[in-house]
């Protein structure tokens, strides 16, 4: 048996609305070295986005290596690229680390004999075949003189047939009393739940995959989705790890976890999740004051989004959100002004003039778009006085009316022979 710990998407150096997370990091990061002491795994693979940028910060780079060595202090270690990472930074750490450092950076894809296919033993004679694929840029997997309709068809296409090699040879001499197979990459697969925060650089990298061209192996252990899932449409069993901490708000409420595969060769994996802490949780509150009030000791150290209803408009609104919430972390404060909106015509009102005129049109749009600081009736009087001066000063005839309606050049006396008189 080999027991594997599966981790993913740790984005060190993310920022979320201006907040950095590392504290959050040095939580998550110190729960997942206990983890992979107390449960002892011969293997440890980390499925892509080590950072969140491909120029990390030197203390988030330092960060990275000393994490992955105390890991690595545990069992081996195989970091895959992710599409956040520079396979070039990959390079260079694989580089200064050395080859006995126990951690393998998977900078690129590569064909299963030069790289493309690891090997580990373990304790019993078992041994694990590892084949690697790091995320694959669209630029990097389809023709641009391609009709664009079809992009997304290659990218899985191309994707699909790196796959198909990797397990041609992964499963070749296959032994299935001794040897167990596996898959890490960092890749969308088509009808994963996305939490948004992924962030498409190119929207290209949203091109999914198809889970039928998945290699069969004991365990497929995927990056790229924030969201800890299964990996959809697949009778392979294999996860999404997910990221260790909510990265944005589209994560908010996410429970965040690893994940150890104990596998035996010819038999199906045994998968266990092991929650996080998270780190500091994001939140979004909304209400009025009082609400809020009523809500405030729930709320703690959270990372707050705060959108307050309010009668008229608050100058110091977002003073008094902090005075609040003492503890947490306010990130954005919102207000939803009562009278900065207006209230929609009825639909009688609207029937009665068929064509709406420009009053209707303007109050239609502050009913649904309301003011910044200017409560909205205000407006909606200036905004009528403005087009009322427009209506009463009747414009006057335009310069080049004017000109359609004289009579041609030819038609006139010669303007020389009226000067030479
Ligand atoms: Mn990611």
């Amino acid at each position: 048996m080999m027991r594997v710990l599966h981790v993913s998407d740790w984005h060190l150096g993310r920022v979320t609305y201006n907040e950095p997370r590392s504290v959050d990091h040095d939580t998550v990061l110190t729960e997942i070295i206990a983890v992979a002491r107390s449960e002892k795994p011969e293997l440890i693979v980390h499925s892509g986005d080590l950072f969140d940028h491909a120029r990390p910060s030197y203390p988030d780079m330092s960060k990275a290596t000393t994490v992955l060595k105390e890991l690595a202090a545990v069992a081996p270690v195989v970091v895959v690229c992710g599409n956040h990472d520079s396979p070039l930074l990959f390079q260079l750490f694989a580089q200064l680390l050395g080859p006995d450092s126990g951690i393998h950076f998977i900078d690129k894809p590569r064909d299963p004999d030069q790289g493309g296919i690891l090997r580990f033993h373990g304790a019993d004679d078992t041994v694990l075949r590892l084949a690697v694929l790091p995320f694959v840029h669209s630029n990097r997997a389809i023709d641009a003189f391609d009709d664009p309709h079809h992009w997304r068809a290659a990218y899985a296409e191309r994707i699909g047939r790196m796959e198909r090699m990797l397990a041609a040879e992964l499963l070749r001499d296959f032994d299935d009393r001794r040897d167990i197979a596996m898959f890490a990459a960092h890749l969308h697969v088509g009808g994963a739940n996305f939490a948004g925060s992924e962030r498409p650089v190119h929207a290209s990298d949203y091109y999914a995959t198809n889970a039928e061209d998945l290699p069969a192996v004991n365990y497929a252990a995927f990056g790229h989705i924030h969201q800890p899932q299964k990996l959809p449409g697949t009778q392979v069993p294999g996860r999404y790890a997910g990221s260790p901490i909510q990265l944005d708000f589209g994560e908010a409420g996410e429970r965040k976890s690893v994940v150890l595969a104990d596998l035996r060769p010819g038999q199906k994996a045994n998968i266990d999740i092991v929650g996080l802490s998270g780190g500091r949780q994001l939140r979004r509150l909304e209400g009025t004051l009082d609400d809020l009030r009523v809500l405030a000791p729930s709320v703690g150290r959270d990372l707050c989004q705060v959108t307050v209803h309010t009668q008229t408009h608050h100058p110091a609104l977002s003073e008094l959100v902090d005075d609040l919430l003492p503890d947490a972390v306010v990130l954005q404060v919102n207000e939803v002004c009562a009278d900065q909106k207006l209230e929609v015509l009825t639909q009688d009102a609207v029937a009665a003039d068929v064509e709406p005129n420009l009053r209707q049109l303007f109050r239609d749009y502050l009913a649904d778009q309301g003011t910044t600081t200017v409560a909205a009736d205000r407006v909606m009087a200036t905004f009528a006085r403005v087009l009322t001066a427009v209506e009463e000063q009747q414009p006057a005839v335009m310069p080049e009316e004017s000109l359609l309606t004289d009579p041609l050049e030819s038609d006139r006396a010669p303007v020389a022979a009226e000067v030479s008189r």
